[in-house]
């Protein structure tokens, strides 16, 4: 298999938790990519019409996107149930999880986007304050649940709450998220030492 990767995505940090966590690391080449809002990297639309990474190309040339699709893919070549618990509540509680995350994750990334991609002269404070109260608010819920996050056998839901937390101090350190959540905090000093999430930091390359 092959994945369009790039080091500093949180989307693609899912995908190589889940490949670490279940040994599929050795199996997965990495290509490079420069996704980006704007201007489309054809390596990826060529495989993946939204032009986003993570895309998974499988050696049949079928792809697979997104990063929810990848690490399910994962999780069931592995049988690694759970990643990704069989239906009834605890699937509904990590898939909830698994997409606080992601919305957490989509909304820093706009707002990083609106700093980065967009022209001075069109940016609007107004849309990254509100965009960031999501964050904010996403990160009051973890604060509140993180006496349920496990460290051994994480979920879907513990893994994309990671990599959120661990964008926000890689791209957003003066947001200091852990001066007013401390519980969430101390799950995810815990949680970040793990091999997987050791191997995956990311990194401006
Ligand atoms: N829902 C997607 C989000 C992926 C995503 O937004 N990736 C970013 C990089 S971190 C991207 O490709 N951005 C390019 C764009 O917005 O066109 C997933 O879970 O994989």
């Amino acid at each position: 298999m092959k994945i369009l990767f790039a080091p500093t995505s949180p989307f693609v940090r899912k995908v190589m938790v889940c490949a670490h966590l279940t040994g599929q690391t050795d199996e997965i080449e990495k290509l490079d990519s420069a996704a980006h809002p704007v201007r489309r990297d054809p390596r990826i639309a060529a495989h993946n019409p939204l032009a986003k990474v993570p895309t998974l190309i499988l050696d049949n040339g079928n792809s697979l996107y997104d990063s929810r699709v990848i690490c399910e893919y994962l999780a069931d070549r592995a049988g690694a149930s759970y990643l990704f618990p069989a239906a009834g509540p605890e699937r509904w509680t990590a898939l909830t999880r698994q997409s606080l995350g992601d919305g957490m994750l989509d909304a820093a990334l706009l707002a990083r986007y609106e700093r980065t991609a967009r022209p001075l002269e069109f940016q609007w404070d107004t849309w990254r304050d509100a965009l960031l109260n999501k964050v904010e608010a996403g990160l009051d819920a973890i604060d509140a649940m993180a006496s349920e996050l496990v460290l051994e056998k994480p979920s879907i839901g513990e893994i994309t709450i990671a990599c959120a937390l661990g964008y926000l101090d890689f791209r957003f350190p003066e947001f200091d998220w852990r001066a007013r959540h401390d519980q969430a905090a101390r799950w995810n000093d815990a949680f970040q030492t793990l091999p997987a999430l050791q191997a995956t930091r990311p990194y401006e390359s």
